[in-house]
């Protein structure tokens, strides 16, 4: 373990995919690990890409990873996907296109499914954004498919996040997610090439129009990014977001708000778990839910005597007669 980690932080590419294999099979030993790599994280800056399946979310990352390249940076990239079982490179059409990144050193590709709950996805993710930041990654890429909850969850590791669309040709964007609207920096629309670009991009500015303003205006961009059309206006917009967090201190504002919401969400975690695996070997669920079925037993009630159970609070005893 030890070996690993200072492979990870001398710049190891394959010690980084072992250390992602074994946060995603929650492997015992990645607290420990966590811990010896987090001295050595805080500098990457994370990016999110979200949007529709098929949007074009990868061939933009690939096009933005050209640019980040060029510029200099080191790049790791995580395509996740709520939808698929499927981890460690599974995203096989990402695979063949960003084939040519994969022969650059500098250059991390991962993808990562859910072995377990969406909710261990995203914690997955955090931990594996944390292991690329500590192989000295410049920049993280994450691109996940929009499918839900889920996929905001993971974007909010995120310190800029892109929302892809595409032309909504006959329908309307309207039906685009409340929670999409609230977690985009920046619009794309890409295949622009296709019809409906123009109003669709009207469309998401009259909905950004009745929000309340903020500091920052979610620029709505168009892309077409299999011609590479629209992408350096992209990159720039990333840049400016970014300078924009940096300079009004909102990057360490959401950073603190970031660790607060993830400590809270430790703390419940640890809890939780701890609860239920004693629940399981001194609780009769099963009982329970008969009773509560059978309109024996109250669900409040049954919750406090399960807790009461396991002594979880001494004062729950009380509230069982
Ligand atoms: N016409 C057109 N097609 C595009 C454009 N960008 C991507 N495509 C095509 O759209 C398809 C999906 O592109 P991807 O980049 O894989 O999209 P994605 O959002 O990553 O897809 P998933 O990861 O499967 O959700 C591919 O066949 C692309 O060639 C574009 O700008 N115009
Ligand atoms: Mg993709």
């Amino acid at each position: 373990m030890q070996q690993l980690v200072q492979d990870l932080l001398k710049g190891n590419r394959r010690a980084a995919a072992r250390l992602i294999s074994q946060i995603e099979n929650d492997d015992p030993g990645k607290r420990e690990f966590l811990k010896e790599i987090f001295p050595h994280t805080g500098r990457a800056y994370v990016i999110g890409v979200t949007g529709a399946p098929g949007a074009g979310k990868s061939s933009l990352v690939d096009v933005l990873l050209q640019k980040m390249r060029a510029d200099g940076l080191k790049v790791g990239v995580i395509g996740v996907d709520p939808t698929s079982p499927f981890s460690g490179g599974a995203i096989l059409g990402d695979r063949i296109r960003m084939q040519e990144h994969a022969l650059d050193k500098e250059v991390f590709i991962r993808s990562m499914g859910t072995r377990g709950s969406l909710g261990g996805l995203a914690r997955a993710t955090r931990e594996a954004i944390q292991v690329l930041d500590a192989l000295g990654k410049d920049v993280v890429l994450i691109e996940t498919v929009g499918v839900g909850q889920s996929e905001v969850d993971i974007v909010k590791t995120a310190d800029s996040t892109m929302v892809v669309l595409t032309p909504a040709g006959g329908d309307s964007v309207q039906t685009i997610k409340a929670g999409i609207m609230e977690i985009a920096d920046i619009f794309v629309i890409n295949k622009a090439d296709l019809p409906g670009a123009e109003r669709t991009a009207t469309e998401i500015n009259l909905m950004l129009d009745m929000k309340e303003s903020e500091a920052w205006r979610p620029p709505v961009l168009s892309t077409v990014s299999v011609r590479n059309e629209g992408t350096e206006e992209l990159w720039n917009s990333l840049k400016e977001h970014r300078i924009h967090l940096e300079e009004s201190g909102r990057l360490m504002e959401i950073r603190r708000a970031r660790v607060r919401r993830e400590l809270t969400e430790q703390v419940e975690y640890l809890v939780k778990n701890r609860v239920w695996d004693q629940v399981k070997e001194q609780v009769r669920l099963d009982d329970l839910v008969e009773n509560i079925v059978l309109r024996q037993k109250d669900p409040y009630s049954a919750a406090y005597e399960v807790l009461a159970e396991v002594n979880f609070f001494s004062e729950a005893g009380k509230e069982k007669g």
